[in-house]
């Protein structure tokens, strides 16, 4: 069997383990092929850090397209998340179109905000962007603020709790097409997790574990890379979440106990070996 390939469009930033830093070390460890297409390069991610660089790709990016096409590159899935502008949208929408076929998995990561506040370098035309891109795909991972903006609501006014969050994910699924992941969705106040719409079969869960009582950068980017990997794999939605929630909390467990401080993401490195073994594999 030939290793899948998944085209991975992201930023680069150097420090602080988020997007393209999590996603290729992870979809690797777990017998894919990463095949990055970055978004931008910037010194540090933009949560908690001041005076980052920040290097726009948006002219480099249908290049490096064109030259994948030339090369006839076919890939299992297109993986989006962090943009770098706002004419990424139509760049990242016009890729999908491109080598989607009809066996590739098209996973779009929202990324637009946290905690209820969107992030320094999402505009509002970025935002209306993103919610027409993920138009385009079979799977969406928003986390809370994120499937705020897609619906238009107050982040305050979201309905809450497991029903809340089922609600939530219907919504959030245009009438069945597509597959939804909430992330950060704590159906009890000891647990979080996802809950999940899967559009194959029409099923609502939740998909719970322990909580960590802390927060860390990049836990949705670990997350969306991790059930990334496992759809490529072959898992069903509900079976590719179980494995991504449960690999974040070991994540944040052992990052809890160093005392990591949040702006430098999990630690998740040295728990890489994890993922060759899949935990929650066996639900
Ligand atoms: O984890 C989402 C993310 C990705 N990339 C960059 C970010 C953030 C969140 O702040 O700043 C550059």
């Amino acid at each position: 069997m030939t290793t899948p390939r998944v085209a991975a469009i992201h930023d680069m930033s150097g420090f602080g383990r988020c997007s393209l830093t999590v996603a290729i070390p992870i979809l690797s460890a777990m017998g894919i092929q990463c095949c990055p297409l970055p978004t931008a390069f910037l010194s540090t991610h933009t949560g908690g850090f001041q005076g980052f660089t920040f290097l726009d790709m948006t002219d480099e990016m249908p290049k490096v397209a064109a030259h994948w096409k030339s090369l006839d590159l076919r890939f299992q899935a297109i993986y989006s998340g962090f943009l770098g502008s706002e004419r990424q949208i139509g760049i990242v929408e016009e890729f999908i179109r491109t080598f989607r076929t009809p066996d590739a998995l098209v996973v779009v990561d929202p990324v637009m905000g946290d905690y209820g506040k969107v992030y320094q370098t999402y505009t509002p035309g970025m935002c209306a962007g993103t919610a027409r891109l993920a138009e385009l795909a079979d799977v969406i991972t928003p986390n809370l603020t994120e499937a705020a903006l897609l619906l238009g609501r107050p982040y305050d006014a979201l309905p809450a709790g497991e029903d809340g969050y089922r609600e939530i994910v219907e919504r959030l699924s245009l009438e069945g097409r597509r597959s939804v992941v909430l992330t950060g969705a704590a159906a009890e106040p000891d647990l979080t997790g996802a809950v999940c719409f899967d559009a194959a079969t029409g099923r609502t869960g939740a998909v719970q574990t322990k909580r960590v009582p802390r927060d860390f950068h990049g836990t949705g980017d670990v997350f969306a890379s991790v059930l990334t990997g496992a759809l490529v794999d072959g898992a069903d939605l509900f079976a590719a979440a179980r494995q991504a929630v449960e690999f974040v909390r070991i994540c944040g467990e052992r990052t809890a106990a160093e005392g990591l401080p949040m702006r430098e993401g999990v630690d998740f490195e040295p728990l890489l070996g994890l993922l060759m073994a899949r935990p929650g594999q066996e639900d």
